[in-house]
């Protein structure tokens, strides 16, 4: 089998898939794509995801089929079926629930309030407040309300993690990584964890021996 992972190191949401990558030891190739001059937008890349966005995958499995995985949720599915070991999706039906709902919601209150937050304002995306194939344009409210969210969210994210080395479940999961990623790239949006933040600090660094968290 070959894996070829498209990636953009600067950027959050391939970080996530880079991270599940590491976790499971699974050996791959790097393409990376310059988001910053548009690679995604253009024909090339467009021929391989057409949701213009990073990261994906493709697979070819030894028996000569090909495969392209669009997205961080793809991309997890695939590699959980494909290296069970170790677990990052939770083992039992109740656990797999718990981190399905937690990663959720570590995209929703954490990752999708920083990019509203950075792409509503950013003059760098003027027409691009959204990824994907379409220009959109800014919102100067969704920056607001997306940094009053992503106070929230660290807050909410601080005080669910008293008492809890884990997100959901107990164990390590996907929930954490997206939590990780989300708390990191907050610093784009001038926002980072605190004294007021001690639980998520504790977590944080302890995610942080994680070789896996490095890159
Ligand atoms: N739901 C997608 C979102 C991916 C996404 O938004 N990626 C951003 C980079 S963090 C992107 O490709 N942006 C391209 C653009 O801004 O044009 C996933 O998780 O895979």
């Amino acid at each position: 089998m070959m894996i070829t992972f498209y990636d953009c190191a600067s950027a959050p949401n391939p970080r996530r898939a880079r991270i599940v990558l590491a976790e499971k030891g699974v050996a791959h190739e790097t393409v990376q794509i310059d988001l910053r001059a548009g690679e995604q937008l253009g024909s090339a890349y467009r021929q391989i995801n057409p949701q213009c966005t990073v990261p994906a995958m493709r697979v070819i499995e030894d028996d000569g089929s090909a495969l392209v995985l669009p997205d961080n949720a793809a991309i997890a599915a695939y590699l959980e079926a494909r290296f069970p070991d170790p677990p990052l999706m939770g083992r039992t039906p109740q656990e797999k629930a718990e981190v399905a709902s937690f990663n959720w919601r570590m995209e929703f209150d954490g990752l999708m309030p920083i990019a509203e937050a950075l792409r509503n304002s950013s003059p760098a995306m003027v027409d691009r407040a959204l990824p994907g194939p379409v220009n959109y344009p800014q919102i100067p409210q969704l920056a607001e309300r997306g940094l009053l969210r992503v106070q929230r969210f660290f807050a909410e994210l601080n005080e669910h993690l008293a008492g809890r080395d884990f997100v959901a479940a107990g164990q390590m999961s996907i929930a954490d990584i997206t939590a990780v990623v989300a708390v990191d790239f907050a610093r784009i949006v001038k926002i980072k964890p605190d004294e007021r933040h001690p639980h998520l600090l504790r977590w944080r660094s302890a995610m942080a021996e994680r070789e896996s968290m490095k890159g």
